[in-house]
């Protein structure tokens, strides 16, 4: 708390109102009192009241407070007035002094109160837009690829699959050997593929590829899983390939079931149930013999085209007038795979699909070139908002 100038005799004689005269001094401070020592004191604080405006800032008010107020200030200095007094009119003096002192001090305190209002006000006010809407920063999205794969893999796991991962990069033995595929089959040529160079004084990685597919999962899941076996194995794989539809880098899931007395109509039934849950669609599919050597009989899975009817009487861009997508291929687990795998071929079957996501992304989206999934144009990702 600061003192009011209000309380203090001769604090108000300062703001422009005549000083009182001797007999009123007299009055005020007793008898005895000089009327010149105490002119002087109230002249120095008319002086302090005057030049209170200079004190704009805290550090010029600091200033002004030091040459009145300080040791060596003005009204401090008036202090050495009492020795020249009488004995009576020193109480009078010492005690207008220190009423004038705290008239001064009010008024330095009344200052600083005002700047410190103007400083908060100027705060205020610098602030001029609090009203304005923040302004949004830029929210990217899902990747078309990565939500297409959610969306896989919520249906299949509704459906009892687990989902499983696997190493991008993959031994020989997996990738190739172990899914049937030996070395001089020119099933390998097919899905000539990429090679990790052996560490240069280290240990030989001359058997390990980017895996090439993600069938090589099918071998981990059951070295490591007991019957039944039921999982999917989405990810990344990596083939020598770059066309409209055929990227070097591209995205598959795998799906595995097997147990005991487990028939390709399974597969069949299986596979219905996703397309209908996956497209939201009734749409029909069909298996198209064909030769993986890790399948026998081994098929390639068709889904009637869904985006045909959208323009009825032209050539379908999507299908190309075949009415038919092709998703990927699936078969009945070969038994040498099983016998790979641990897993005995006499007492347990199983089915096994391969599907492109990449593709389905592009099917569901209507993207023309896959090229544009993996070119990381922000102008061609905004148009997949969450
Ligand atoms: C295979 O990769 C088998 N592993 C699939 C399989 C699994 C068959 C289990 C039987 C049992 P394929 O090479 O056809 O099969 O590839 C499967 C799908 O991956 C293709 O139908 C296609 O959708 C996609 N695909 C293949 N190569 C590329 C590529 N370079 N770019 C984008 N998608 C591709």
């Amino acid at each position: 708390m600061h003192t009011s100038v209000g309380d203090f005799p001769g604090a108000r004689c300062n703001f422009g109102v005549r000083r009182p005269r001797a007999p009123a001094l007299r009055r005020r401070y007793g008898a005895g009192v000089s009327d010149d020592a105490i002119q002087q004191l109230q002249g120095i604080d008319a002086e302090l009241a005057a030049r209170l405006d200079e004190a704009v800032d805290p550090e010029k008010l600091y200033a002004l407070q030091v040459e009145f107020l300080g040791k060596k200030g003005k009204l401090t200095a008036k202090r050495a007035l009492m020795g020249s007094l009488e004995p009576a009119g020193k109480k009078a003096f010492g005690q207008a002094f220190n009423a004038i002192k705290a008239a001064m001090e009010g008024r330095v305190a009344g200052r600083k109160e005002t700047l410190e209002a103007q400083a908060r006000l100027a705060e205020l006010s610098r602030i001029q837009d609090l009203t304005m809407l923040p302004q949004r920063g830029h929210v990217g999205s899902v990747h078309p690829i990565t939500s297409t794969r959610r969306a896989l893999e919520t249906v299949f796991r509704s459906m009892g699959f687990d989902v499983l991962d696997g190493p991008h990069v993959e031994a020989e033995q997996y990738n190739f050997d172990d899914l049937n595929i030996a070395s001089d089959h020119p099933a390998r040529d097919m899905q000539d593929t990429f090679f990790v160079a052996p560490l240069s004084g280290g240990q030989a990685a001359a058997d390990l590829v980017l895996r090439t597919h993600t069938s090589p999962v099918q071998v981990r899941a059951m070295l490591t899983r007991k019957p039944p076996i039921r999982i999917i194995a989405p990810g990344t794989v990596f083939r020598r390939d770059d066309d409209a539809t055929h990227s070097p880098t591209f995205h598959q899931i795998e799906g595995l079931c097997i147990d005991e007395g487990v028939s390709m109509a399974d597969l069949k039934a299986t596979m219905e149930r996703f397309v209908r849950a996956f497209f939201g669609a009734d749409l029909a599919i069909r298996l198209r013999p064909s030769y993986f050597p890790f399948v026998e009989p081994g098929a390639e899975f068709d889904v009637v085209c869904p985006f045909c009817e959208r323009t009825p009487g032209e050539t379908c861009s999507v299908c190309r007038g075949s009415h038919w997508i092709e998703l990927g291929g699936s078969g009945m687990v070969h038994p040498n795979v099983l016998r790979a795998g641990g897993i005995d071929p006499e007492r347990y079957t199983g089915w096994a699909f391969g599907f492109g996501i990449d593709r389905m992304a592009m099917l569901l989206h209507g993207v023309s070139h896959l090229r544009l999934m993996f070119e990381g144009d922000v102008r061609f990702l905004e148009q997949f908002p969450c």
